[in-house]
């Protein structure tokens, strides 16, 4: 019979990442076409007034928008639970940014390839706050398909970041861009326990090992998520 100490072992470890960009680059989206719950969405009607205000050149289509947030889960395993947190793209919510992505692991910022000055504002964030993040070029009907590294140097992003396609609206493709940013974080996790420095000989605390993730960690994390796909 299991003890109450081995139900507390048991309770999976859970994280949130966030999907972040511009106005509708297919944030909303994402988050649904990967979450295995009814995602919750915050959604109200752009108005013609509201229309005038948004940039809505590239996205005639567009009916609503993202008042507050998005927000989904993914069980990875019995031990990992992934909750995504969309937010909205409208500079006018921009004050909400900082409460949506608070603890945040990691975030994935889309872009799109036709309006490349709509993710300055979240790169800027996710930068200046040091929470790692990858690029995901969303690809638009009639999108020109810019060669990555063209976007890395016009977006004036380090050889660390990486920078991958993705399309929003296909749930295998969407999970395998959320599947690049676990890999990221892990790896940015790694390096930075790898760079932070030692404590002195002296310390009192007892030796430790550096919480540094192993490639074995890595590769299992990555492999719950490929089963996780089926
Ligand atoms: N062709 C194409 N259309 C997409 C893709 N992703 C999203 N869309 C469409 O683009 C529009 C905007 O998508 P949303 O998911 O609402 O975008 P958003 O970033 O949440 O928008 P805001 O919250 O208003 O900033 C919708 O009409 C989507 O159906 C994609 O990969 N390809
Ligand atoms: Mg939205």
């Amino acid at each position: 019979m299991a003890s109450k100490s081995d139900n507390t072992a048991a309770r999976p470890v859970s994280a949130k990442v966030v999907v972040s960009g511009g106005f509708g680059v297919g944030k909303t989206t994402f988050v649904s076409a990967v979450s295995e719950i009814a995602p919750l969405r915050t959604e109200a009607k752009m108005t013609s007034a509201a229309t005038g205000v948004d940039d809505a050149t590239f996205v005639q289509q567009k009916t609503s928008t993202t008042v507050a947030m998005d927000f989904g889960k993914i069980t990875v395993d019995e031990g990992l639970v992934l909750y995504v947190f969309g937010t909205p793209g409208q500079d006018r919510f921009g004050f909400m940014w900082n409460d949506i992505t608070a603890g945040a692991l990691g975030a994935l910022i889309l872009v799109d390839t036709r309006r490349l000055d709509e993710c300055f504002n979240a790169i800027d964030f996710f930068e200046s706050r040091d929470v790692p993040f990858i690029i995901g070029l969303n690809q638009f009907d009639g999108a020109p398909e810019h060669d990555p590294e063209l976007i890395r140097e016009a977006l004036d992003l380090s050889d660390a970041v990486p920078i991958m396609r993705t399309d929003a609206r296909t749930p295998d493709t969407a999970l395998d861009t959320l599947v690049a940013l676990l890999s990221h974080i892990l790896e940015s996790l790694s390096a930075a326990a790898a760079a932070s420095p030692t404590p002195a000989p002296d310390s009192r605390e007892p030796d430790r090992e550096a919480p540094v993730v192993s490639d074995a960690q890595r590769s299992a994390a990555m492999s719950a998520l490929a089963a996780e796909r089926g």
